[in-house]
């Protein structure tokens, strides 16, 4: 495991690292984030991919504004939200595609927009792939050394239990399934994309995950800060655990029994699902 420090300088630079980033009224924290990401990745070449699902608080423009000065580094997708629910899943989905058919990244990383994931640790996951230990790395919140801070008790508690269940339900080799900053190959966003999807709520990071994991991809957890940023209990609604939970149960079916169904015609598949899944 790697240690909370940065992982230094990256070797082989490759043909770069492209960063999805789903944002949802984030105007507090997006010029941080893209700062800090800057900074972090100077010398990389990389692509930000961001996609708005209908921001009312300036965000869009925030991001538009940066992006004659960003060297082609900022690419804004704008939809508009479909359903209260979060659509994290299908926007992850969509950037991927885009990431996987406009730019030749070798190194994709999902994170979120409101810097509870610290772009301090994006050269510890990128070192990591770039050195060939894993195809898939997680900075997980549960393996040692690893802190959760700012965080309610409550909104820990459900995460614990959800992740107890989802190891119990699919297989213990993960202990943070529904991670949302993760780094993984080019091969592992292809072979997401041959295949079809059904969440597009943020329990798609699982079904994801499970994919891989069943395709025998090796995944790798690193030790990561995580930082909470405005999650108290109310921002969960009942329904949308009740239908995760649900969701648990369907996906372990997959990983364990049925399998992935591939899509007949890769990327123009996926893109098409992309669309339709606007959310579960
Ligand atoms: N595009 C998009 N992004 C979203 C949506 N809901 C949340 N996000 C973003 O996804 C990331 C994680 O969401 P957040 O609400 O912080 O979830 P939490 O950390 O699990 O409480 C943040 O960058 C949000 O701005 C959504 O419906 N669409
Ligand atoms: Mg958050």
């Amino acid at each position: 495991m790697k240690s909370l420090a940065r992982g230094g300088t990256i070797p082989n630079e490759g043909a770069g690292v492209f960063i999805v980033l789903p944002v949802l009224n984030e105007i507090a924290n997006i010029g941080n984030l893209l700062d800090k990401i800057e900074a972090e990745l100077a010398g990389v070449p990389f692509t930000v991919g961001i996609l708005d699902d209908g921001s009312t608080d300036g965000t869009i423009e925030y991001v538009r504004e940066r992006m004659p000065g960003s060297g082609r580094r900022l690419h804004l997708i704008c939809r508009k939200k479909t359903m209260r629910a979060s659509q994290r899943g299908s926007a992850l989905r969509v950037l991927m595609l885009w990431g996987l058919e406009n730019t030749s990244h070798e190194i994709f990383v999902e994170m979120d927009g409101d810097l509870s994931h610290r772009p301090e640790e994006l050269l510890t996951g990128i070192g990591l792939i770039r050195e060939g230990r894993c195809d898939v790395a997680i900075a997980s919140k549960y393996v040692e050394g690893s802190r959760v801070i700012n965080r309610p008790w409550g909104r820990r508690m459900v995460s614990k239990v959800c992740s107890y269940a989802v190891r119990t339900l699919i297989s213990p080799a993960v202990r943070d399934y529904s991670n949302g900053y993760r780094f993984y190959t080019r091969a592992a966003a292809r072979l997401a994309a041959e295949h079809a999807y059904r969440y597009g709520s943020p329990i798609y990071l699982s079904e994801v995950l499970a994919l891989w994991m069943r395709h025998g991809l090796r995944i790798e957890e690193f030790q990561s800060l995580y930082v909470g940023r405005n999650e108290g209990l109310s921002k969960l609604r009942v329904a949308d655990l009740v239908k995760a939970a649900i969701a648990v149960f369907e996906i372990a079916s997959r990983y364990h029994v049925l399998g992935f169904r591939r899509l007949p015609a890769a990327v123009e598949g996926a893109r098409e699902q992309s669309s339709a899944a606007g959310g579960k």
